[in-house]
């Protein structure tokens, strides 16, 4: 009996960062990075003996300088992609308390998006069924 090979599952964790006038942060994935040019919900790969709630904290501090409290997080939903190489699993956090501008530390370009224009980027697969819970919650 043969079985087909799985493929790995990469867990990758993204923030809804939410601003005083209720907007969000998308972030542009810059030249040179898989899916350049598309714009997503910060954030990136948990990395292992990480916690969820402690990558996402590491990643907004390496993206965009800004400190935030693993106490007030808890995801949203989950998103799931399947690329050719593996498959994806991405809790999106919302996050309305944090400390500091995010600036962009990685070359890439910043927006602050009201949750009615989310739609009007273009976004990774993953990140485009997220838009719906964003839009009900905020
Ligand atoms: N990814 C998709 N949507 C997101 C994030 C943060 C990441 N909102 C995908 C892109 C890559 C993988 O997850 O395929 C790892 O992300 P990164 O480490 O390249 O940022
Ligand atoms: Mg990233």
């Amino acid at each position: 009996m043969s079985e087909t090979p799985s493929k790995k599952l990469v867990l990758v964790v993204a923030c809804a960062l939410v601003d005083a006038d209720n907007r969000v942060l998308l972030a542009q994935r810059p030249e040179g990075k898989s899916l350049a040019g598309l714009w997503e919900f910060p954030g990136g790969k948990v990395e292992p003996g990480e916690t969820p709630e402690l990558a996402l904290v590491r990643e907004l501090k390496e993206e965009l300088g800004i400190d935030t409290k693993t106490a007030c997080l808890a995801p949203l939903t989950f998103a799931s992609h399947t690329y050719d190489s593996f498959h994806l699993l991405m809790p999106l956090y919302v996050c309305r308390r944090y400390w500091g501008t995010p600036q962009p530390l990685e070359a890439q370009a910043l927006k602050w998006v009201k949750p009615k224009q989310l739609r009007d980027y273009p976004m990774p697969p993953a990140d485009e069924p997220l838009i719906s819970h964003l839009v009900d919650l905020l």
